[in-house]
């Protein structure tokens, strides 16, 4: 759904200066100039799923659910555009006010490594690419509340659709090569990570988080400082952020310019309180009820979605058509995705795309005729190479993290 004032004529409503002048304010300490308002308006299929669309600087106009932090949200039609998400349709997540950090001091940026090292570090983005080897991964980017709006009950936190994930090629240098030339010390635990970006309140907990040890050392998880061929996009974490291959983008630190090696596990806010999850395999409980244990969220599950079909549109009937969509898990790899056309009775097997690597959203196809009139509910079920799917009944947790239902896209056959 979308609304253009493009046939309204040359003036601008007040509604929509005031838009553009707060919008030109906010931005204005990051990239001067490079912005204009969006006229249109999203509708995300849930209560008060109603959204500007915005440009922001070096991106396409976003659904935007927040200004400070900005957060904004990929349209759902990308998805469908290329199995790479395009750098200025990258979904924007951010917590802190004063984010992202003002310009001034991302271009003094320096990447500290310090604690519990044989030997302190200070190093420059020109330091990383000119001293370690230079790697790259393909990998989907997917933020733990995605999807959180069609949580049933409803549940707090920011209430958005499927577009808090993206798949992007990273190309940076390992963490543990500049962990090992730091040399970590005996007794080390976890390693904290922490960017430029602050709060405006004081008393608001710095967004930190934390990896153990082995994890930060695993030789996949990575200190990024390009995606998709070009330098981030500030607001994707310009010049430098964490990828973390098959985990939640709260571990994904944008700006990342202090990496401290600890002795003890990490309890501060973002850690200890924020972003955890019922201590259950499933990692969900009985809607609307209160965990006991939790721990923090780590790995994606499996998560399929139809993108060549809009729920509500119309397709001809006889007329034979290819459905596509994309599947992922949080680094196993895809083994097979299946399709359903008559709501989950019956299942076929779709064919699976190329291979961008195991942390990568894999495409999918499937030929499709409908054959008779009326309402189809069409539906698409992935399963990983250590046999993780997906369930067919939504599953809950107070937050609305790991939403992987099989999704429904219903279509009119006319
Ligand atoms: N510096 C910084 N890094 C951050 C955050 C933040 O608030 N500040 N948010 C995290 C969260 S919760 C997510 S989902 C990802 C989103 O990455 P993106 O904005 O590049 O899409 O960034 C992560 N890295
Ligand atoms: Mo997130």
């Amino acid at each position: 759904m979308s609304r253009s004032s493009k046939s309204a004529g040359a003036a601008l409503s007040r509604r929509q200066f005031v838009h553009r002048a707060a919008l030109a304010a906010a931005a204005a300490p990051l990239l001067p100039g490079a912005l204009a308002a969006a006229d249109d308006v999203a509708a995300l299929p849930f209560d008060n799923g109603e959204r500007p669309l915005v440009k922001y600087p070096q991106k396409r106009p976003l659904i935007r659910l927040t200004t400070r932090p900005p957060q904004l949200e990929t349209p759902f039609a990308v998805f469908n555009e290329s199995i790479l998400t395009p750098n200025d349709a990258f979904f924007v997540r951010y917590h802190l006010t004063i984010s992202p950090p003002p310009m001034t001091l991302l271009e003094k940026f320096q990447l500290e490594i310090k604690g519990n090292v044989k030997t302190p570090l200070t190093l420059s983005v020109a330091d990383l690419k000119s001293r370690f080897e230079p790697v790259e991964v393909v990998a989907v980017n997917q933020c733990s509340g995605n999807s959180r709006g069609f949580s049933e009950p409803r549940v707090p936190g920011g209430q958005v659709g499927h577009g808090s994930m993206g798949n992007a090629r990273w190309r940076g240098v390992r963490l543990k090569d500049v962990l090992d030339q730091a040399g970590v010390g005996a007794g080390a635990k976890q390693v904290t990570f922490r960017g430029l970006d602050r709060a405006l309140v004081k008393g608001t907990p710095d967004f930190i988080k934390a990896l153990d040890v082995d994890h930060a050392r695993d030789g996949e998880v990575m200190l990024a400082y390009e995606m998709n061929g070009e330098p981030l996009p500030v607001l994707n974490g310009w010049p430098l952020r964490l990828v973390v291959p098959g985990h939640y983008g709260t571990y994904w630190i944008k700006h990342v310019n202090e990496i401290t090696v600890i002795d003890e596990v990490f309890f501060g806010f973002w850690m200890g309180t924020a972003y955890r999850i019922p201590d259950n395999a499933s990692g969900c409980i009985a809607p609307g009820t209160v965990p006991g244990k939790t721990v923090p969220i780590m790995r994606f599950n499996v998560r399929s979605f139809i993108t060549s079909l809009v729920d509500g549109s119309t397709i001809k009937t006889g007329q034979p058509l290819t459905v596509r969509g994309i599947a992922f898990d949080s680094g196993h790899g895809i083994s097979e995705v299946i399709f359903s056309d008559d709501g989950g009775r019956s299942w076929r097997r779709a064919e699976l795309g190329k291979d961008l690597g195991k942390y990568s959203f894999r495409e999918w196809t499937i030929n499709f005729t409908p054959q008779r009139a009326g309402l189809l509910e069409l539906k698409a079920k992935a399963t990983n190479r250590i046999g993780q799917s997906q369930p067919l009944e939504p599953l809950w947790n107070p937050a609305g993290y790991l939403r992987n239902v099989v999704e429904t896209v219903r279509v009119n056959a006319a």
